[in-house]
């Protein structure tokens, strides 16, 4: 188990904490992030998301939307792409097929899917023929892992050609291993994270105090930065944003999910010293101070 320090990403990670931007480069150099995310009742999770994506250096973000959204998110981040689907009518998640997912990663570098976008009949499935077809990293959070939770068969889901991190808080950790009390999954933190990490091939960030990473091959990071004025909404929206922009700069999964841990926790600690109050920290702070 190794703490993360400073030090630690280039005598272990070999990347610098500020990654090189070349002279000769344009946005596509360094990606393109979609974020499938948001509901009509949850729309800020995905605009956090897809803001955290452009602050955390990649080139491009596109936002897949249910189009009752679109409008009411058109101008609020002029920088982001808009992708409406979905019936205008009704306009969730249910309606969109993991055809249409697909399609639209295709010419992506990354996928993140799930912050804000609630659960429809026959979403593990869905989410499953998501995993399986698309080629490019995927960043799997909130909503996204309940999915993975209640699929019966997340066992023997195909494997990937590309990377994933999953991001669960401890509730959402404690679904994913059948419902355990959430006490239990914070009494064995690393353990937990490891073992899951190994058995299912990705990366597993469980968040919390001393957010832990723990890759497939059974390393374990815990994080140093951060601070309880974190515990607010869309903080964890933020973190999915972050990584994902960091995947599409072709950065492993570890040093990723190492990186994107720490910078959003650092973030956050210079946002509430700017505040002078870790209670008055609210997401859009962690993006700011980014
Ligand atoms: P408690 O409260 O202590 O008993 P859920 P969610 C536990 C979206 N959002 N340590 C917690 O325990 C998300 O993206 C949208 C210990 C409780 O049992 C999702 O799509 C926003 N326990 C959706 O909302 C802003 C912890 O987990 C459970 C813990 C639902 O996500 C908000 C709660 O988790 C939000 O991001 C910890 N550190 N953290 C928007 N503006 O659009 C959590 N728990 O039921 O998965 O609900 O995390 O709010
Ligand atoms: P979520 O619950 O998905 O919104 O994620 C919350 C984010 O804030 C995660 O990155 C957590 O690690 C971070 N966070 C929440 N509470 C704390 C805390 N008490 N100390 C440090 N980080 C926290
Ligand atoms: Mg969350």
């Amino acid at each position: 188990t190794f703490l993360l320090q400073e030090i630690l990403f280039k005598e272990r990670l070999g990347i610098d904490m500020d990654l090189p931007r070349i002279a000769d480069s344009n946005k596509g150099t360094y990606g393109h992030v979609l974020v499938a995310a948001g509901t009509r009742q949850m729309s800020g999770a995905g605009l956090l998301c897809s803001h955290a994506a452009l602050r955390g250096g990649c080139g491009l973000v596109s936002w897949a939307l249910p189009n009752r959204l679109l409008e009411p998110m058109l101008g609020r981040l002029p920088e982001i792409m808009l992708h409406g689907i979905a019936d205008r009518e009704r306009g969730d998640w249910s309606e969109v097929s993991s055809e249409e997912v697909i399609q639209l990663a295709d010419n992506k570098d990354v996928l993140v899917i799930g912050p804000g976008m609630g659960r429809f009949q026959g979403d593990s499935a869905w989410l499953r023929a998501i995993w399986e077809g698309t080629r490019c990293p995927l960043v799997v959070d909130a909503d996204a892992l309940n999915m993975i939770a209640d699929a019966t068969d997340f066992a023997s889901w195909g494997a990937r050609s590309a990377a994933v991190i999953l991001t669960p808080h401890p509730g959402e950790m404690a679904r994913l291993l059948g419902s355990i009390p959430v006490h239990e999954v914070q009494r064995e933190r690393t353990g937990l994270a490891r073992r899951y990490a190994v058995q299912h091939g990705v990366t597993l960030v469980l968040k919390g105090t001393g957010t832990v990473c723990a890759t497939p091959e059974g390393v374990v990071y815990v994080n140093t930065t951060g601070n309880p004025g974190m515990a607010t909404a869309g903080a964890g929206d933020v973190l999915a944003g972050v990584l994902g922009s960091l995947l599409a700069q072709k950065l492993t999964a570890e040093q990723a999910a190492c990186l994107g841990v720490y910078k959003h926790g650092a973030a956050g600690d210079r946002a509430a010293a700017k505040r002078h109050s870790a209670g008055s920290l609210i997401a859009s702070d962690i993006i700011e101070a980014l």
